[in-house]
Protein backbone atom coordinates (compact mmCIF):
# COMPACT_ATOMS: atom_id res chain seq x y z
CA UNK A 1 0.00 0.00 0.00
CA UNK A 2 1.21 4.16 -0.83
CA UNK A 3 1.34 5.39 2.69
CA UNK A 4 3.67 2.61 4.07
CA UNK A 5 6.73 4.20 2.88
CA UNK A 6 8.29 6.58 4.84
CA UNK A 7 8.55 9.84 4.70
CA UNK A 8 11.83 11.13 4.38
CA UNK A 9 13.38 13.29 6.67
CA UNK A 10 14.83 16.62 5.64
CA UNK A 11 13.14 16.22 2.43
CA UNK A 12 13.24 19.48 0.35
CA UNK A 13 10.28 21.99 -0.55
CA UNK A 14 11.29 20.75 -4.39
CA UNK A 15 10.57 16.94 -3.46
CA UNK A 16 7.46 18.01 -1.83
CA UNK A 17 6.14 19.80 -4.96
CA UNK A 18 7.12 16.70 -7.40
CA UNK A 19 5.68 14.40 -4.85
CA UNK A 20 2.39 16.49 -5.11
CA UNK A 21 2.60 16.38 -8.68
CA UNK A 22 2.98 12.61 -8.84
CA UNK A 23 -0.07 12.24 -6.82
CA UNK A 24 -2.23 14.44 -8.74
CA UNK A 25 -0.81 13.27 -11.99
CA UNK A 26 -3.32 12.46 -14.67
CA UNK A 27 -1.48 10.08 -17.06
CA UNK A 28 1.97 7.63 -17.12
CA UNK A 29 3.59 10.54 -18.97
CA UNK A 30 2.78 12.89 -16.05
CA UNK A 31 3.79 10.57 -13.50
CA UNK A 32 6.82 9.73 -15.09
CA UNK A 33 7.90 13.03 -15.08
CA UNK A 34 6.99 13.66 -11.45
CA UNK A 35 8.77 10.42 -10.23
CA UNK A 36 12.09 11.12 -12.15
CA UNK A 37 12.26 14.98 -10.52
CA UNK A 38 10.88 12.90 -7.18
CA UNK A 39 14.00 11.11 -7.66
CA UNK A 40 16.28 14.05 -8.16
CA UNK A 41 15.33 15.88 -5.35
CA UNK A 42 15.38 12.85 -2.92
CA UNK A 43 17.57 13.11 0.53
CA UNK A 44 20.65 11.19 -0.76
CA UNK A 45 21.58 10.31 2.99
CA UNK A 46 21.55 7.03 4.36
CA UNK A 47 18.44 7.06 6.15
CA UNK A 48 16.51 7.84 2.77
CA UNK A 49 18.04 4.80 1.54
CA UNK A 50 14.75 2.60 1.05
CA UNK A 51 12.75 5.96 -0.28
CA UNK A 52 14.54 6.39 -3.36
CA UNK A 53 14.58 2.13 -4.01
CA UNK A 54 10.88 2.75 -3.68
CA UNK A 55 10.75 5.47 -5.97
CA UNK A 56 13.11 3.63 -8.75
CA UNK A 57 10.99 0.50 -8.38
CA UNK A 58 8.05 2.36 -9.45
CA UNK A 59 9.72 4.29 -12.03
CA UNK A 60 10.61 1.37 -13.70
CA UNK A 61 7.32 -0.46 -13.14
CA UNK A 62 5.29 2.77 -14.89
CA UNK A 63 7.98 2.85 -17.88
CA UNK A 64 7.77 -0.89 -18.35
CA UNK A 65 4.10 -0.77 -18.25
CA UNK A 66 2.17 -1.75 -21.67
CA UNK A 67 1.71 1.60 -23.39
CA UNK A 68 -1.10 1.51 -24.91
CA UNK A 69 -2.97 0.59 -21.63
CA UNK A 70 -1.02 2.60 -19.28
CA UNK A 71 -1.94 5.75 -21.94
CA UNK A 72 -5.51 5.03 -21.88
CA UNK A 73 -7.92 7.53 -19.66
CA UNK A 74 -7.95 6.83 -15.96
CA UNK A 75 -9.82 4.11 -14.93
CA UNK A 76 -12.69 6.71 -13.16
CA UNK A 77 -13.89 10.14 -13.39
CA UNK A 78 -15.71 11.95 -10.97
CA UNK A 79 -17.30 15.61 -12.00
CA UNK A 80 -18.08 17.76 -8.89
CA UNK A 81 -21.75 17.73 -8.44
CA UNK A 82 -23.71 19.58 -5.78
CA UNK A 83 -22.61 22.00 -2.86
CA UNK A 84 -19.33 20.05 -1.77
CA UNK A 85 -17.49 16.80 -1.74
CA UNK A 86 -17.15 14.25 1.00
CA UNK A 87 -14.75 11.28 0.41
CA UNK A 88 -15.23 8.35 2.64
CA UNK A 89 -11.94 6.66 4.03
CA UNK A 90 -11.21 3.80 5.82
CA UNK A 91 -9.81 0.77 6.38
CA UNK A 92 -11.48 -2.52 4.73
CA UNK A 93 -14.47 -3.60 6.05
CA UNK A 94 -15.67 -0.40 8.23
CA UNK A 95 -18.74 0.38 6.48
CA UNK A 96 -17.82 2.87 4.05
CA UNK A 97 -20.70 1.09 1.81
CA UNK A 98 -23.10 1.02 4.68
CA UNK A 99 -22.45 4.47 5.18
CA UNK A 100 -22.74 5.73 1.97
CA UNK A 101 -25.91 3.50 1.29
CA UNK A 102 -27.48 5.16 4.84
CA UNK A 103 -26.76 9.00 3.51
CA UNK A 104 -27.35 9.13 -0.16
CA UNK A 105 -29.14 7.37 -2.70
CA UNK A 106 -26.60 4.72 -3.31
CA UNK A 107 -26.70 1.57 -3.56
CA UNK A 108 -23.50 0.15 -3.11
CA UNK A 109 -22.63 -3.71 -2.30
CA UNK A 110 -21.68 -4.40 1.25
CA UNK A 111 -20.05 -7.33 1.69
CA UNK A 112 -18.67 -8.77 4.85
CA UNK A 113 -15.30 -9.69 3.23
CA UNK A 114 -12.30 -7.54 2.20
CA UNK A 115 -11.98 -4.68 -0.29
CA UNK A 116 -15.20 -5.84 -1.60
CA UNK A 117 -15.41 -1.61 -3.19
CA UNK A 118 -12.66 -2.27 -5.66
CA UNK A 119 -13.57 1.30 -7.16
CA UNK A 120 -14.35 4.47 -6.00
CA UNK A 121 -18.40 4.65 -5.38
CA UNK A 122 -20.50 7.97 -5.40
CA UNK A 123 -24.11 9.11 -3.94
CA UNK A 124 -25.20 12.40 -3.46
CA UNK A 125 -26.58 13.10 0.01
CA UNK A 126 -29.86 15.81 0.82
CA UNK A 127 -29.68 17.74 3.80
CA UNK A 128 -31.37 20.77 4.43
CA UNK A 129 -32.84 21.76 0.74
CA UNK A 130 -28.65 21.12 -0.62
CA UNK A 131 -27.12 17.78 -2.13
CA UNK A 132 -23.87 17.04 -1.30
CA UNK A 133 -21.30 14.10 -3.34
CA UNK A 134 -20.05 11.69 -1.22
CA UNK A 135 -18.07 9.05 -2.52
CA UNK A 136 -16.51 5.85 -1.03
CA UNK A 137 -12.86 5.66 -1.41
CA UNK A 138 -11.70 1.80 -1.79
CA UNK A 139 -9.65 0.78 0.90
CA UNK A 140 -6.50 -0.29 -1.28
CA UNK A 141 -5.68 3.71 -1.78
CA UNK A 142 -4.58 3.44 -5.31
CA UNK A 143 -3.15 6.80 -6.57
CA UNK A 144 -6.02 7.78 -8.67
CA UNK A 145 -7.82 7.30 -5.41
CA UNK A 146 -5.38 9.43 -3.62
CA UNK A 147 -5.88 12.35 -6.45
CA UNK A 148 -9.89 11.68 -5.80
CA UNK A 149 -9.26 12.83 -2.45
CA UNK A 150 -6.60 15.62 -3.09
CA UNK A 151 -9.72 17.44 -4.83
CA UNK A 152 -12.81 16.19 -2.11
CA UNK A 153 -13.94 19.28 0.57
CA UNK A 154 -13.81 17.17 3.48
CA UNK A 155 -12.94 13.78 4.55
CA UNK A 156 -15.29 11.65 6.61
CA UNK A 157 -12.48 9.05 8.52
CA UNK A 158 -14.54 5.76 9.08
CA UNK A 159 -13.13 3.91 12.19
CA UNK A 160 -14.60 0.52 13.51
CA UNK A 161 -15.73 0.30 16.37
CA UNK A 162 -14.91 -3.64 16.69
CA UNK A 163 -11.33 -3.07 15.52
CA UNK A 164 -8.55 -1.86 17.55
CA UNK A 165 -9.53 2.43 17.19
CA UNK A 166 -6.16 4.00 18.01
CA UNK A 167 -4.06 1.76 15.83
CA UNK A 168 -6.69 2.35 12.87
CA UNK A 169 -6.53 6.29 13.72
CA UNK A 170 -2.84 6.20 13.27
CA UNK A 171 -2.67 3.99 10.29
CA UNK A 172 -5.32 6.52 8.65
CA UNK A 173 -3.72 9.34 9.62
CA UNK A 174 -0.30 7.82 8.55
CA UNK A 175 -1.73 7.57 4.95
CA UNK A 176 -3.47 11.04 4.97
CA UNK A 177 0.35 12.74 6.45
CA UNK A 178 2.44 10.76 3.58
CA UNK A 179 -0.23 12.09 1.03
CA UNK A 180 -0.20 15.66 2.32
CA UNK A 181 -3.96 15.34 3.08
CA UNK A 182 -3.92 15.66 6.64
CA UNK A 183 -4.41 19.59 6.30
CA UNK A 184 -7.95 18.84 4.84
CA UNK A 185 -11.02 19.45 6.94
CA UNK A 186 -11.40 15.49 8.73
CA UNK A 187 -14.33 14.71 10.77
CA UNK A 188 -13.23 11.31 12.76
CA UNK A 189 -16.17 8.87 12.36
CA UNK A 190 -17.08 5.49 14.63
CA UNK A 191 -19.08 2.97 13.09
CA UNK A 192 -20.90 -0.23 14.24
CA UNK A 193 -21.23 2.01 17.74
CA UNK A 194 -24.70 2.13 19.11
CA UNK A 195 -23.61 2.93 22.73
CA UNK A 196 -21.18 6.32 22.35
CA UNK A 197 -18.37 7.49 24.61
CA UNK A 198 -17.63 11.15 25.88
CA UNK A 199 -15.38 11.79 23.19
CA UNK A 200 -16.84 14.66 21.58
CA UNK A 201 -13.61 14.62 19.21
CA UNK A 202 -15.56 11.84 17.39
CA UNK A 203 -19.11 11.20 15.98
CA UNK A 204 -20.64 8.13 16.78
CA UNK A 205 -22.90 6.38 14.39
CA UNK A 206 -24.46 2.69 13.16
CA UNK A 207 -24.80 3.00 10.01
CA UNK A 208 -26.51 -0.21 9.02
CA UNK A 209 -29.21 0.83 11.66
CA UNK A 210 -29.12 4.33 10.80
CA UNK A 211 -28.13 5.24 14.28
CA UNK A 212 -26.54 9.16 14.26
CA UNK A 213 -26.77 10.22 11.00
CA UNK A 214 -28.44 13.10 11.09
CA UNK A 215 -25.58 14.22 13.36
CA UNK A 216 -23.13 13.37 11.08
CA UNK A 217 -25.02 15.53 8.50
CA UNK A 218 -25.03 18.41 10.84
CA UNK A 219 -21.34 17.94 11.60
CA UNK A 220 -20.41 17.98 8.15
CA UNK A 221 -22.41 21.17 7.65
CA UNK A 222 -20.80 22.94 9.95
CA UNK A 223 -17.40 21.55 9.26
CA UNK A 224 -18.12 22.90 6.03
CA UNK A 225 -18.49 26.11 7.30
CA UNK A 226 -20.17 27.74 4.12
CA UNK A 227 -23.30 29.75 4.05
CA UNK A 228 -26.40 28.45 2.22
CA UNK A 229 -28.35 30.23 -0.45
CA UNK A 230 -31.24 30.10 -2.47
CA UNK A 231 -31.36 31.60 -5.96
CA UNK A 232 -34.49 32.59 -7.22
CA UNK A 233 -36.00 34.28 -11.00
CA UNK A 234 -38.73 37.19 -10.34
CA UNK A 235 -42.12 35.37 -9.93
CA UNK A 236 -40.78 31.80 -9.07
CA UNK A 237 -40.48 29.96 -5.89
CA UNK A 238 -36.91 30.01 -4.76
CA UNK A 239 -34.99 27.52 -6.33
CA UNK A 240 -33.94 23.96 -4.45
CA UNK A 241 -31.28 22.39 -4.59
CA UNK A 242 -30.08 25.55 -2.73
CA UNK A 243 -26.10 26.43 -3.34
CA UNK A 244 -23.38 26.61 -0.68
CA UNK A 245 -20.93 29.57 -0.33
CA UNK A 246 -17.76 30.52 0.73
CA UNK A 247 -18.67 32.89 3.88
CA UNK A 248 -18.35 36.69 2.90
CA UNK A 249 -19.75 35.56 -0.62
CA UNK A 250 -21.06 38.79 -2.77
CA UNK A 251 -24.19 38.80 -5.13
CA UNK A 252 -21.21 38.54 -7.56
CA UNK A 253 -20.39 34.71 -6.40
CA UNK A 254 -23.51 33.92 -6.70
CA UNK A 255 -24.10 35.17 -10.08
CA UNK A 256 -20.76 33.53 -11.22
CA UNK A 257 -21.78 30.23 -9.90
CA UNK A 258 -25.44 30.22 -10.98
CA UNK A 259 -23.92 31.37 -14.68
CA UNK A 260 -20.84 33.22 -16.13
CA UNK A 261 -22.63 34.96 -18.39
CA UNK A 262 -24.94 35.89 -15.74
CA UNK A 263 -23.03 38.89 -14.72
CA UNK A 264 -22.80 40.32 -17.85
CA UNK A 265 -26.68 40.77 -17.99
CA UNK A 266 -27.38 41.81 -14.37
CA UNK A 267 -29.22 44.79 -13.46
CA UNK A 268 -29.83 44.01 -9.77
CA UNK A 269 -31.02 41.50 -6.87
CA UNK A 270 -33.49 41.75 -4.22
CA UNK A 271 -32.65 40.45 -1.08
CA UNK A 272 -35.35 38.01 0.91
CA UNK A 273 -34.94 37.51 4.37
CA UNK A 274 -36.46 37.48 7.92
CA UNK A 275 -34.90 40.81 8.74
CA UNK A 276 -36.95 44.05 8.35
CA UNK A 277 -34.96 44.76 5.20
CA UNK A 278 -36.38 41.62 3.36
CA UNK A 279 -36.87 42.68 -0.55
CA UNK A 280 -34.32 45.04 -0.60
CA UNK A 281 -32.84 45.98 -3.63
CA UNK A 282 -28.84 45.59 -3.70
CA UNK A 283 -25.60 45.40 -6.22
CA UNK A 284 -23.56 43.16 -7.10
CA UNK A 285 -21.39 43.72 -4.01
CA UNK A 286 -23.90 42.61 -1.83
CA UNK A 287 -22.05 40.52 1.79
CA UNK A 288 -24.89 37.36 1.30
CA UNK A 289 -25.99 35.27 4.89
CA UNK A 290 -27.03 32.36 5.30
CA UNK A 291 -30.20 31.79 4.38
CA UNK A 292 -30.65 34.35 2.05
CA UNK A 293 -32.95 34.52 -0.65
CA UNK A 294 -31.49 35.91 -4.12
CA UNK A 295 -33.66 37.14 -6.28
CA UNK A 296 -31.80 38.31 -9.60
CA UNK A 297 -32.65 40.39 -12.17
CA UNK A 298 -31.08 40.84 -15.78
CA UNK A 299 -31.44 42.97 -18.83
N1 LIG B 1 -23.19 -4.13 13.16
C1 LIG B 1 -22.86 -3.34 12.15
N2 LIG B 1 -22.30 -3.85 11.04
C2 LIG B 1 -21.98 -3.02 10.02
C3 LIG B 1 -22.22 -1.63 10.11
N3 LIG B 1 -21.78 -1.06 8.97
C4 LIG B 1 -21.30 -2.07 8.21
N4 LIG B 1 -21.42 -3.25 8.82
C5 LIG B 1 -21.02 -4.58 8.33
O1 LIG B 1 -19.62 -4.55 8.09
C6 LIG B 1 -19.31 -5.29 6.89
C7 LIG B 1 -18.57 -4.41 5.91
O2 LIG B 1 -19.44 -3.39 5.45
P1 LIG B 1 -19.16 -2.56 4.13
O3 LIG B 1 -20.13 -1.44 4.13
O4 LIG B 1 -19.12 -3.44 2.95
O5 LIG B 1 -17.70 -2.04 4.47
P2 LIG B 1 -16.65 -1.30 3.50
O6 LIG B 1 -15.80 -0.45 4.36
O7 LIG B 1 -17.35 -0.67 2.36
O8 LIG B 1 -15.78 -2.53 3.01
P3 LIG B 1 -14.88 -2.74 1.68
O9 LIG B 1 -15.53 -2.04 0.53
O10 LIG B 1 -14.84 -4.21 1.51
O11 LIG B 1 -13.53 -2.18 2.02
C8 LIG B 1 -20.66 -5.81 6.37
O12 LIG B 1 -20.86 -7.13 6.84
C9 LIG B 1 -21.66 -4.87 6.97
O13 LIG B 1 -22.95 -5.45 7.11
C10 LIG B 1 -22.83 -1.11 11.30
O14 LIG B 1 -23.09 0.10 11.44
N5 LIG B 1 -23.12 -2.01 12.29
MG1 LIG C 1 -17.24 -0.87 0.34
Amino acid sequence: MLWVVTVPINASAEYFEAEKRYLEAKNREEKIAALEEMIRKSPKHKGAHNLLADLKKRLSKLKTENKSKASSKPRFSIRKEGAAQICIIGLTNSGKSTLLNALTNAHVEVGDYEYTTKEPRVGMMLYDDMQFQLIEIPSSFDSESVGLIHSCDLILVLLDSTRNIDKQKKELMKFLEYNRLDSKRLIFVKNKSKVCGLDQSIVCIDAQSKIGMKELKEKIWNTLNLIKIYAKSPNKPKAIPALALKRNSTVSDLAKEIHKDFLETFKFARIFNSTKFSGKKVGLDYKLHDNDIVEIHTE
